[in-house]
């Protein structure tokens, strides 16, 4: 096995997973383009000799932590030949529904498991196969449920454990299984496990969290990760929250410090106690017991925490925002916690499973997800959902093209052991239609187009409610319609810095609340979501797109959804089949043929605005699908189609 240093090429580090990942995401962030890992000249290029470039950047300091977590990783991804075999996850279309805002039952402004219960017949006439339910466990929703309080007991404003295996059985009639949101990096504050943990120190549930002594930690101050509420104490260590401000948490009573990569009120768990994770493996039996198909593991590449939980590098810090994160981001003993999960609770359900791993990319991805792992079937991966050199908080348009090198990328160089998950929404993120073109007159071809690009790949499709109508993002007026916890914090921050102005603007361009408004389905008060107002509003180009209008004009982006779904589940070409693109330097032109025993399709499609020149003159082939009635030569803004050849 090579050890890597600073005396390695770039081409062996980027050969490694690890390294290739971490790359990536490093030329994301200049804004410069990933094809230049592709780079023979560069890969000849030592480290060191790009560190000196760097003008001491990359310092050593920089340096030992980016190797350390390297070298962490012994094995090396396979790329198998041949067909993948199949499986109901591949072929199915997953639609996640985030429940607060899908349905209101009992006219209390929020959405229930009752209400989608009421809904299941409108979902079946779209196609969908699954549903993703984002978390509906008791909790005090200080990150909407993604602060679990009793992993047991369902969320008293969604129903009741009645209504959750009513909804079982209501989905087993209609053929569609159902996916659990599971989150087992953290727990809220207010989980039994923690106040017990916190209350008594000779309790077990003590090491299932990172609690510690004021007394010990260390007293050095950091000037920039400022100790909220503590005093002159300082915390454990340097590492800082995704949801702004230091990771820890002083609870004064106690005198403890207690880590948060999240809000204050989401505690991080222990993976390191054994009893913990008899625990969650009791847990996750306790809902397929139930009959649940599968399960989207929040986070879960960050359980495994480097020991010691050492200060974060400085230099890495400030490159992301966020300190800490080389000790955590895919720990050592990641893929033996996923394995042990794997062995003890899903292989005998037969459960499928979806890690989110934010800062895990293609090659990672393989590790966690390959066939012959036995971690994961599948892998979210976020480095398709912004610009080179842009964030989430950026106003900016989002140009497809780079999408398309991607996709062309990652379709290219995986194996038939590995399986990838298509998706531009979800609920932490802004609707897609917006960040490419917000002009109202390209909002339905552009919802088509998006459509067919998704369905048109190798991979599982995911729809976030409301895409298939095409959604777009909110018109927020001040921040009193905000009210999701990271937004609400990051703002505060640019407030505190003086750049209240600024902040708002990224909060427009970014805010997770976009996706969060209530589903509309028909032109009823609040768009028939709920009679009363509701916990958080939509504005009224959501609004007036309603289910009933779409259902009723056969031209709609819903209809275009539900006929892709359809159209996949008769062309199994469309999941299994190899994927080839051609003439890929033509900006704005999309071409690809997959093939699938004696099967071949064609999909062709402008990524733009403006139309373009056909390179390829009319396609051969019968059309089955097309955005708009197609023209000879010339393909019009955002057209796409998919011909069988
Ligand atoms: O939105 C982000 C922060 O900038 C993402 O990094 C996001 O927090 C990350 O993808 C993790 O998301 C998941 O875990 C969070 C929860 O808030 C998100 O809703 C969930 O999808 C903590 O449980
Ligand atoms: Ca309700």
């Amino acid at each position: 096995m090579v050890h890597l240093s600073k005396n390695s090429r770039l081409g062996d580090i980027i050969d490694h997973p690890v390294g290739h990942d971490m790359c990536y995401r490093l030329l994301l962030m200049l804004g410069l383009n990933p094809l230049l890992l592709k780079n023979p000249l560069l890969r000849r290029l030592r480290f060191r000799t790009l560190a000196k470039l760097s003008h001491g950047q990359l310092d050593d300091a920089f340096m030992d932590s980016f190797f350390h977590l390297l070298n962490i990783e012994k094995d090396r991804p396979v790329n198998k030949m041949g067909e993948p075999t199949t499986a109901w996850w591949k072929e199915a279309t997953i639609y996640q529904i985030y429940p607060r805002s899908f349905c209101d039952s009992n006219a209390d402004g929020i959405g229930d498991l009752r209400g989608i219960i009421n809904k299941l017949d409108d979902l079946k006439a779209l196609g969908v196969d699954a549903l993703w339910l984002s978390p509906i466990y008791r909790s005090p929703d200080d990150d909407n449920g993604y602060d679990i309080s009793d992993y047991y007991d369902i969320h008293e404003d969604f129903g009741t454990m009645d209504d959750f295996d009513e909804l079982i059985v209501e989905l087993e009639k209609r053929d569609m299984r159902l996916i659990m949101d599971m989150v087992l990096n953290h727990t809220s504050d207010e989980h039994a496990w923690f106040q017990e943990a916190l209350r008594d120190p000779k309790s077990p549930k003590r090491n299932y969290y990172f609690l510690r002594d004021a007394a010990s930690s260390k007293s050095v101050k950091s000037e920039d990760t400022p100790s909220q509420e503590c005093g002159d104490l300082s915390p454990p260590n340097n590492w800082t929250s995704f949801f702004r401000g230091s990771a820890w948490r002083y609870f004064p009573e106690e005198e403890l410090w207690g880590l948060h990569l999240f809000s204050k009120k989401q505690m991080d768990l222990n993976w390191e106690s054994e009893a913990l994770r008899d625990e969650i493996m009791e847990i996750l039996h306790f809902w397929l017991k139930k009959g649940v198909s599968g399960f989207r593991l929040d986070v879960i590449n960050y359980i495994s925490k480097a020991e010691g939980l050492p200060e974060g590098n400085e230099t890495i810090g400030a490159m992301l925002s966020f300190y800490g994160i080389e000790h955590y981001v895919f720990g050592a003993k990641l893929h033996e916690h996923l394995r042990e999960m794997q062995t003890r609770a899903f292989t005998p359900y037969r459960a499928f499973t979806v890690g989110e791993c934010p800062g895990v990319g293609r090659e990672m991805s393989k590790l966690l997800a390959g066939e012959e792992r036995g971690e994961m079937d599948l892998v979210f991966s976020f480095d398709h959902l912004e610009n080179p050199g842009f964030t989430r908080w950026d106003d900016y348009r989002y140009d497809l093209d780079y999408y398309k090198h991607y996709m062309i990328n990652e379709q290219e160089a995986l194996g038939s052991n590995h399986w990838m998950s298509l998706f531009f929404e979800n609920h932490d993120n802004p609707r897609m239609i917006s960040k490419v073109n917000p002009d109202p007159h390209v909002r339905e071809q552009l919802g088509k187009l998006l459509a067919l690009l998704l369905f048109s790949m190798r991979g599982t499709v995911f729809l976030y409610q409301g895409q298939e109508l095409g959604l777009i993002n909110e018109d927020f007026r001040s921040m009193d319609d905000i009210r999701d916890v990271e937004s609400l914090n990051y703002y505060r921050e640019k407030v505190a810095e003086g750049n209240e102005d600024q902040g708002w603007r990224d909060i427009l361009a970014g805010s997770r609340d976009h996706a969060r408004t209530p589903y509309p389905w028909d032109d009823q008060p609040h768009a028939g979501f709920s009679p009363v107002t509701p916990w958080i509003e939509s504005s009224s180009s959501n609004r007036s797109n309603h289910l009933n209008a779409q259902r009723a004009d056969d031209n709609s982006v819903w209809h275009f959804y539900r006929k892709l779904i359809d159209i996949r589940r008769h062309h199994k070409g469309l999941v299994y089949g190899d994927v080839k693109f051609v003439k890929k330097k033509k900006r704005h032109y999309w071409a690809c043929y997959r093939t699938y025993g004696d099967k071949r399709y064609f999909i062709e499609a402008n990524l733009s605005d403006k139309p373009i020149k056909r390179p390829t003159g009319n396609p051969e082939g019968r059309l089955i699908i097309s955005t708009h009635s197609s023209q000879k030569n010339l393909l019009q803004p955002y057209e796409a189609a998919i011909y069988e050849l």
